[in-house]
């Protein structure tokens, strides 16, 4: 019965071992995983869309191939978690239908607007940076197919982040304008930045069962002193100031301490009232009208095809 099942999911999890699509799994841990997953694979389809508005505008050659490969690879890896979502049995057209009437979520941060060239850079250090911090752990979540997909993103994310501090670098070091240009992208990332990686732990709804599951593996709170910790000497570096005056060494918990997040900020732009919501979401609706050609004659290919090898 079902608590022989539940007792073999339980050890495997306890053991270490991964949960495959065909394996039992508690309803809840379904329902959590595809609600983390679709949001995920939403983020990165969404996240297209910032840095695709400076493609037409990006100052050389080298710069625009380097920005195409970047949005390019954010829309694999959306394919691959559409695919991993869909092992569980939730259609991509379901997800997708989600989406655009709300159902589902993305990251906040794709609510934010991208100004100027600098904020390219920005995006590549900062938001890159804090996905990376986030889904290295993921890497060693409990179901299979999640758990692959982030190996591949995480390398792929690595070549994001290092484009854009290395974008943020020759600005900070160019004329007053540029380096003025890269401040003031910084000044306009960091905050939201933070709020990536989800309310405070103790508000966090979902955070303990997770961690149980092994779908998450630190607590947000953990994950973005990383994250903070880890930028300050590259910011340095950078010849970039980050814009918390609270931000600050604590030798006690070998850590830094920084500034009160404005929360309430964060649940606004999540209920929609973000600088773009609304541009962004619709701009998505319109692409996959327009795309609806290519499933179109897609699924009339793939039709034809069956049909000549069975007939
Ligand atoms: N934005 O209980 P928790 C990228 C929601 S990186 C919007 O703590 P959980 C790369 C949360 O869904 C960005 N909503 O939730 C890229 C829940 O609401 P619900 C994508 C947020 O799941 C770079 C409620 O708040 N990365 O795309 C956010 O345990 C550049 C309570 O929160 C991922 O998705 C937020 N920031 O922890 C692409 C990573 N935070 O569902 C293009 C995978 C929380 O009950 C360009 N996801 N909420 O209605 C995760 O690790 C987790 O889902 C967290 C949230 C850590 C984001």
């Amino acid at each position: 019965g079902t608590a022989a099942y539940q007792t073999a999911f339980d050890t495997a999890v306890a053991a270490e071992e991964r949960i495959e699509p065909r394996d039992w799994m508690p309803d809840a841990y379904r329902a959590t995983l595809v609600r983390q997953i679709a949001q995920h694979a939403h983020s990165e389809i969404i996240g297209m869309q910032p840095e695709a508005n400076w493609i037409t505008r990006a100052p050389s050659l080298r710069r625009k191939a380097i920005l195409m490969a970047k949005v390019q690879d954010e829309a694999g890896h959306g394919l691959y978690l559409y695919s991993a979502a869909e092992t569980l049995g939730t259609g991509r057209d379901e997800l997708l239908d989600k989406l655009h009437s709300g159902r589902q979520k993305y990251s906040s941060i794709f609510n934010y607007p991208t100004l100027t060239w600098a904020d390219v850079g920005a995006i590549g250090w900062l938001v890159d940076g804090a996905a990376i911090t986030n889904q290295v752990p993921l890497c060693r979540c409990s179901y299979g197919p999640y758990a692959r997909a982030m190996v591949r993103i995480c390398k792929e994310e690595s070549f994001h982040q290092r484009q854009g501090y290395e974008l943020l670098l020759a600005l900070s070091r160019g004329t007053e304008a540029q380096h003025a240009m890269a401040q003031d992208a910084v000044d306009r990332w960091w905050w939201p930045s933070l709020m990536m990686f989800g309310p405070p732990d103790d508000e966090s709804s979902h955070s303990a069962q997770s961690m149980e599951w092994k779908i998450k593996r630190h607590s947000n709170d953990e994950l973005r002193q990383r994250f903070v910790d880890i930028c300050v000497p590259q910011a340095e570096s950078l010849g970039l100031t980050l814009p918390d005056p609270d931000l600050v060494w604590n030798e006690e918990r070998g850590h830094h301490d920084f500034g009160a997040i404005d929360w309430t900020e964060f649940w606004e732009v999540l209920k929609g009232n973000g600088p773009c919501n609304e541009q962004r979401i619709t701009q998505r609706r319109q692409a996959h009208d327009e795309g609806a050609w290519v499933r179109e004659a897609a699924a009339a290919h793939a039709a034809k095809h069956s049909e000549a090898k069975y007939s």
